[in-house]
């Protein structure tokens, strides 16, 4: 119509929705509490400090504990929110953990030491999924990746998740098309897709997860045709059989033997992913697709570069981002006393 008009109805919308505004300012933060900086400062004072030195002790024992809950902590945040749900064990043996990509998660063992000793400093006060947050995030630094502030007060779900598991955690053979529509599901463009698949700069894969590419790839009778013949003969060669593991850095310290990988995997939080991906060195079909977009393509040239600066501090900001998808806050949840069981007395 007019400008009198537009003038008229948006003086007039501002005065009938400030009430609501006003309203939803002073009653939202009460309803929906946030995560926040220093949640356990009155509660338990002591939880990053006892996370930092029980984590320091877990990776001198097993130097590849960070990999391992980082991958755990991903598959927990992308079913159902970072809740803790994917640790539970138990419910009609239809959990998280028992979906089909889950199979491998490993970790869980680490994040009931450290809940143990938290417990004996204060009982039934931290929850199971800020510990998952906290653990990870050291581990990180304990594997020469960057550190990054973590919000708590995070409760834990008394469900677990096992169909949305299946039908939502990406798969090794997934399609570039495929692994961008799961993330965006979770709120990740393009480029954060390729920042925290940046999590296979540290970790093992087995080679069961390898082998399908290496011949009748997806019932083509042929194997992948986008690994080259040398990089094939290599793969073949380090996997004769579906048991045998495979060390994520393999294509960069390809001199040195595998024993050497796995003792010295933790110290590697570099960018070689982006450099392995750069020469068709990816070791999952789903890593090597991170090429065959644009957009993914040209993130992964960025991270390539220099001693990867500029993913170091992209990665720390997508794992803040990570670790608050669909948090339980406030009353919702529970904090559980044992972080494979939901508490009884519901
Ligand atoms: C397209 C998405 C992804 C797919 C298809 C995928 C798939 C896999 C597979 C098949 C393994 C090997 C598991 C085994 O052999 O036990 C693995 C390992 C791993 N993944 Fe992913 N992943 C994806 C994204 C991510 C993300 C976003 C992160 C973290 C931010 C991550 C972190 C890890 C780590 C650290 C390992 C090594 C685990 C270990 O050493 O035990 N992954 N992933
Ligand atoms: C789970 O266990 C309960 C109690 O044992 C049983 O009633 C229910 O049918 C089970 N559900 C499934 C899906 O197996
Ligand atoms: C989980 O929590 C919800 C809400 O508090 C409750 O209604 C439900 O019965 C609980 N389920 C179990 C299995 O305890
Ligand atoms: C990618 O994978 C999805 C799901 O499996 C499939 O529907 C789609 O056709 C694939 N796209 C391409 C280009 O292969
Ligand atoms: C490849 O896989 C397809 C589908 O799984 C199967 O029908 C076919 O016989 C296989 N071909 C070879 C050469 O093994
Ligand atoms: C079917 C299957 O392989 N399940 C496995 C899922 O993961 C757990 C924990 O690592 C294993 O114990 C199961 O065997």
């Amino acid at each position: 119509m007019n400008s009198k008009n537009g003038a008229f109805i948006s003086v007039f919308s501002f005065l009938v929705f400030l009430p609501v505004m006003v309203q939803a300012v002073t009653v939202l933060p009460v309803s929906i509490p946030s995560l926040r900086y220093g949640y356990y400062d009155e509660k338990c004072d002591s939880v990053e400090d006892i996370v930092w030195s029980k984590m320091k002790k877990i990776v001198q024992l097993q130097h590849n504990a960070p990999a391992q809950l980082l991958r755990l902590m991903f598959h927990d945040c992308f079913i159902g929110g970072c809740d803790a749900s994917v640790l539970l064990v138990g419910m009609n043996g239809t959990v998280e953990r028992d979906a089909i990509p889950n199979k491998t998660l490993k970790g869980f063992d680490f994040i009931d030491m450290i809940k143990d000793e938290i417990e004996e400093a204060c009982p039934g006060v931290v929850s199971c999924s800020d510990i998952l947050v906290l653990a990870t995030r050291d581990g990180i630094v304990l594997a020469g990746g960057p550190y990054y502030p973590v919000l708590t007060g995070r409760r834990d779900n008394n469900e677990s998740f096992f169909d949305m598991a299946n039908a939502e955690i990406p798969r090794p053979n997934g399609n570039i098309s495929e692994t961008l529509r799961l993330f965006s599901l979770r709120g990740f463009d393009e480029r954060e897709t390729v920042t925290l698949l940046g999590g296979h700069n540290i970790g093992r894969i087995g080679c069961e997860f390898i082998r399908p590419r290496l011949s009748n790839f997806t019932g083509t009778g042929l194997p992948d045709p986008t690994i080259s013949p040398d990089f094939l003969e290599e793969l073949k060669r380090k996997c004769p059989q579906d048991n045998n593991i495979i060390n994520n850095m393999l294509n960069e310290h390809t001199t040195r033997g595998l024993s050497e990988f796995a003792i010295s995997s933790a110290a590697f939080f570099d960018n070689h992913y982006y450099k392995t991906l750069m020469r068709g060195k990816g070791l999952l079909f789903s890593d090597q697709q991170l090429m065959a977009n644009e957009k993914t393509a040209a993130a992964v040239t960025d991270y390539s570069y220099d001693d990867g600066t500029i993913f170091r501090t992209e990665f720390a900001h997508a794992m803040g981002k990570l670790s608050s998808i669909g948090v339980l806050t406030g009353s919702a949840g529970e904090v559980r006393h044992s972080c494979s069981h939901i508490n009884s007395n519901h």
